[in-house]
């Protein structure tokens, strides 16, 4: 066998995202062979000395570093991947693609499409290869859902559904800000569940389903104010706690999407459910390893929703791991886009969603802001082709 190339990883942030990608990386030559290329788990990078070496130490990480700088300078680096709060991701984005590294980027891609865009334009000036987290995608029940839809299956679209419901900030006692706690601090998550959790809705809609055209949005912060980690104040609270909007596609459909971290009984549920003129279909995250699939065409006696199994070796990424009826988790979806991103290198194309395909749903999220902090419709000005 020839020998593999090797694509030198240098993470920014150790934290849940850290452990996602750091896992994906170590097990995605395990399950796809045929890649030339294997990452190497070169760097890691973080303010605190000792923590980051204990995460290195746990990983395997080969070396350390306190200054994302330090780190981008360096040249046995091939790849920079950032797992910070969002306020970091342009400065880090921007400087890695100006010293000619491929950049990974957690979502959302910024706080604003203001800060977004000279991401883009950033990566591709240098020509640096480039994509961000937005991992559902590559769930495979999700990426069948795109395969029968681009087939036809569903027929026209008429109407697209989504929630992203959570629990975890109900309490008034959670502070905001420090470690694990950013998202609820606005100036380091930039928005509340609408960058967070419907950016992740926003970007499997506009792929399922094409872009999104304009949008009308209402928003809550139910804790007006919690105590600042970083400043032991209590502070006005500037997130967004729950967002509902409802939109139009491009393509005519209607769309209706709900977020929370307010919703006693649900960890994650983020679904989808899409009408057809022929087909529907519906998903759930709580039971990722099945697709929901309705068939008006079906013979009236026995016309139902069936449960497809997305586990047969034919279904997206499926022949990579287990036995037919075996089912796989979360943490598969980042060893699939590991597996795209490496595929992509070789083969010179993209690794969608790339950061300028992650700018239109910054497009949305913004215009979902907009539109309820002036109560009216907002054009998106997606250009989802
Ligand atoms: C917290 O709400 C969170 O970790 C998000 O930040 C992730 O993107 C989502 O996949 C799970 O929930």
């Amino acid at each position: 066998m020839s020998a593999k190339k090797t694509l030198r990883i240098g993470l920014i942030g150790y934290g849940f995202m850290g452990r996602t990608h750091s896992n994906a990386y170590k097990r995605v030559g395990d399950f796809f062979p045929e890649l030339k290329y294997r990452p190497v788990l070169k760097a890691v990078c973080a303010r605190n000395q000792e923590r980051v070496q204990a995460f290195a130490e746990q990983w395997g990480y080969e070396s350390v570093e306190t200054d994302w700088r330090a780190l981008i300078a360096r040249e046995d680096i091939d790849a920079i991947d950032i797992c910070t709060p969002n306020n970091m991701h342009a400065e880090i984005a921007i400087a890695a693609a100006a010293a000619g590294k491929m950049v990974l980027c957690e979502k959302p891609l910024a706080r604003t499409v203001a800060e977004a865009q000279p991401m883009v334009d950033a990566v591709e000036k240098a020509g640096v290869r480039n994509t961000v987290w937005y991992n559902y995608r590559r769930i495979p029940a999700v990426t069948l859902a795109k395969k029968l839809i681009d087939a036809g299956k569903l027929g026209k679209i008429f109407h697209y559904r989504a929630n992203f419901l959570q629990d975890w900030t109900i309490s008034p006692e959670l502070p905001q800000g420090g470690e694990g706690l950013w998202r609820l601090d606005n100036d380091a998550a930039g928005s509340g569940v609408t960058g967070d959790l419907l950016a992740h809705c926003i970007d499997t809609a506009m792929w399922l389903n094409g872009g999104i055209k304009d949008v009308s949005a209402v928003t809550e912060t139910f804790v007006k104010e919690r105590l600042h980690s970083g400043t032991g104040e209590l502070t006005k609270v500037g997130i967004d706690d729950a967002c509902i909007f409802h939109c139009h596609f491009e393509n005519g459909s209607l769309g209706v999407f709900e977020s929370t971290r307010y919703a006693r009984g649900h960890k994650a549920l983020n679904t989808f459910e899409i009408n057809g003129e022929h087909a529907s279909i519906r998903w759930d995250l709580h039971d990722l390893n099945r697709l929901e699939y309705f068939d008006h065409r079906d013979d009236p006696m026995i016309r139902g929703w069936r449960t497809i199994h997305v586990t047969d070796g034919d279904h997206p990424y499926m022949d990579k791991w287990w036995v037919p009826g075996l089912s796989i988790g979360y943490e598969h979806t980042f060893v699939h886009q590991v597996a795209d991103f490496l595929k992509s290198i070789e083969e010179q194309t993209i690794c969608s969603p790339t950061f300028r395909e992650a700018q239109e749903t910054q497009k949305v999220c913004e215009a979902v802001l907009e539109s309820a902090a002036t109560r009216s419709w907002k054009d998106t000005g997606v250009n989802w082709d």
